[in-house]
């Protein structure tokens, strides 16, 4: 039999860095993303007794909302590799790809203490499941396709404590059904059975609410975008009516990050200067990828998702490292004929067994196979596990997961935050009581006034400067995104390991070298700008004054 090669041993560390290190440390408690969610739940807790009932329970979901982890939808063209990248990203093979009824269905992976998989029906009734005997989602549901909502599946993997990862059908499908339900679920047509992995437990679910409210409370709060080398005119349609339909009004590069997805495929001579490499060819396709897409997403990272997947969720095993070596023994001429193609890599004479390649070939397709070749010729006596580390490094999967760590761990107060105060903004527009409404209002206002609602306007200027709209020469650009896209002050301020003597002088210098742009430098746009980043230089000064005399 053959054994998966295990992840560890650093699979302990990378669930820490990779657990979203700012949100899991303040997940264990309060749970909440942050201070400015803090904040939010704070008004939603002291309004409540004042409102109707609508808006009360309206204020429940939004309490129940922010207390979960960000909501990260993985979106994209159908079959662009979507369930494959959740599967690598859980570090489990647990979402079928290729076939399977669960493909066509959104399917919620979010944390429990127990694994389970539960069907949800759209007049709210659930049905638990079983995994298949794979531990994956069972292809058949066993209930009519019709009358499901959506499939929430319980997990205990770490990942989950920091994030929700909701798996989608194919945006632009062919089939109308799975389109609908996506959009649906997206623009928060539903919110699921609350409370089934025992782990939400704020508030009853949405029983009270009608959909105008719905909408406004539920839906992703987060984009992961899959694209692949194709793409077409219309999947800047795609990705803006996505945005539109998440719960963050302001959606954009701030909360959007997309891959270019299957970069194996590409094939390096049908692009300009990539010199016959193949990551080369991805990269710079990637690039170009990410100038037609904006100003929707920052900018689009090279994946190999199938690499990613064997080499995370242990579907590559030392019985198909020792397969590789025998490759990798095999004369050249016969390898180079059968790396020609899929067809010819299984169809060829040679010793290795023809179902033990089209196996590698599913696992890691040519491009994966060559690498490891390359790397048992470079070293025979290379380990299983040393192999499959070429597999994950080959997948590009690092670079992703440290994005989604910067940018959606670093943003997560304000995303979970702007999403909440939209949903109660939009809660107390749709009361019938002018003193509900106003009165609403009014905390609103004096929240927004609070200094950690500043994070606000800072992830309002990212997305100015990230999408073009207002024009900043490149380094001041860097400095921005680095600014409001850390969670550690050190990253923050481009110094990380400094102490705190340095990192204090240094925010107050930044932070009078961006109130002189703003009143001298700058264009009247890069001015307003230039003002939001200022203020948030002077309050990391602030702060780290403030906590160097408590240290002191
Ligand atoms: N060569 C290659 N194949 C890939 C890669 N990622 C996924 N695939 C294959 O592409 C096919 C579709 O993958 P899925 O993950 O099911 O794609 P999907 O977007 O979830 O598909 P739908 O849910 O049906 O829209 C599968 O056969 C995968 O093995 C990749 O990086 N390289
Ligand atoms: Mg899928």
């Amino acid at each position: 039999m053959s054994e998966r090669v295990p992840a560890s041993p650093r699979a302990p560390a990378r669930v820490r860095t990779v657990g979203m290190g700012a949100l899991t440390a303040v997940t264990e408690q309060p749970r909440l993303a942050g201070p400015l969610s803090a904040s939010v739940a704070d008004l939603c807790r002291r309004l409540r007794p004042q409102v109707g009932a609508r808006t009360a329970a309206g204020f429940d979901e939004v309490l129940r909302r922010l207390a979960s982890p960000l909501q990260v939808a993985v979106a994209g063209r159908i079959k662009s590799g979507k369930s494959t990248l959740v599967n690598a990203l859980i570090g489990r093979r647990v979402a079928p790809t290729a076939v399977g009824e669960c493909t066509r269905l959104v399917t919620r992976f979010r944390y429990g203490t127990v694994d389970r998989v539960e069907v949800v029906r759209t007049d709210g009734s659930t049905q638990v499941l079983p995994f298949s005997s794979d531990g994956m989602i069972p292809e058949s549901l066993g209930v009519e396709l019709d009358t499901v909502s959506h499939v929430e599946v319980y997990l205990t993997n770490a990942i989950l404590q920091g994030m929700t990862v909701i798996d989608t059908p194919g945006l632009g499908s062919l089939d109308a059904a799975s389109a609908r339900r996506t959009e649906e679920l997206l623009a928060g047509g539903e919110t699921g059975s609350d409370g089934a992995g025992g782990d939400d437990g704020v508030g009853p679910g949405t029983g009270e609410l009608d959909e105008t409210s719905r909408n406004a409370v539920a839906g992703a709060e987060a984009v992961l975008y899959v694209v692949t080398q194709h793409v077409r005119a219309d999947d800047q349609q795609a990705l803006a009516a996505f945005t539109a339909a998440t719960a963050n009004a302001e959606a954009g590069p701030v909360n959007a990050i997309a891959v270019l997805n299957k970069a194996d495929t590409v094939v390096p001579d049908s692009v300009d200067g990539a010199g016959g490499d193949v990551w080369k060819a991805a990269s710079l396709l990637a690039e170009r990828q990410a100038t037609a897409l904006r100003p929707r997403v920052a900018d689009v990272l090279p994946v190999v998702g199938l690499l990613a997947e064997s080499a995370e969720s242990g579907g590559f095993t030392s019985a198909d490292a020792e397969s590789l070596r025998l490759l990798a023994g095999l004369a050249d001429e016969d390898l180079e004929t059968m790396m020609m193609s899929a067809d010819i890599f299984t169809a060829w004479e040679c010793d290795v067994p023809a179902g033990t390649r089209a196996r590698l070939l599913e696992r890691l397709d040519l491009y994966g196979i060559r690498r490891c070749v390359d790397a048992i010729r470079r070293q025979p006596d290379i380990t299983a596990g040393a192999l499959r580390r070429v597999v994950l490094d080959a997948s590009g999967l690092e670079a992703v997961r440290s994005r989604l760590d910067t940018v959606f761990a670093a943003r997560a107060d304000g995303i979970k935050a702007a999403a909440a105060l939209a949903s109660v903004t939009a809660l107390a527009d749709s009361s019938n009581d002018p003193v509900e409404r106003s009165r609403v209002h009014d905390a609103i206002e004096v929240l927004l006034a609070r200094p950690e609602a500043h994070q606000l306007r800072m992830l309002e200027a990212l997305t100015l400067v990230v999408s073009g709209a207002v024009e900043m020469p490149r380094d001041l650009t860097d400095e921005i995104l680095r600014v409001g896209s850390n969670a550690d002050t050190g990253e923050r301020l481009g110094m990380p390991g400094a102490g705190a003597a340095e990192l204090t002088e240094h925010a107050l210098e930044r932070a009078g070298w961006w109130r002189s742009f703003a009143s001298f430098g700058a264009t009247p746009a890069q001015g307003r700008v230039a003002h939001v980043v200022h203020r948030t230089y002077f309050l990391i000064w602030q702060q780290l004054r403030g906590s160097g005399t408590q240290g002191g």
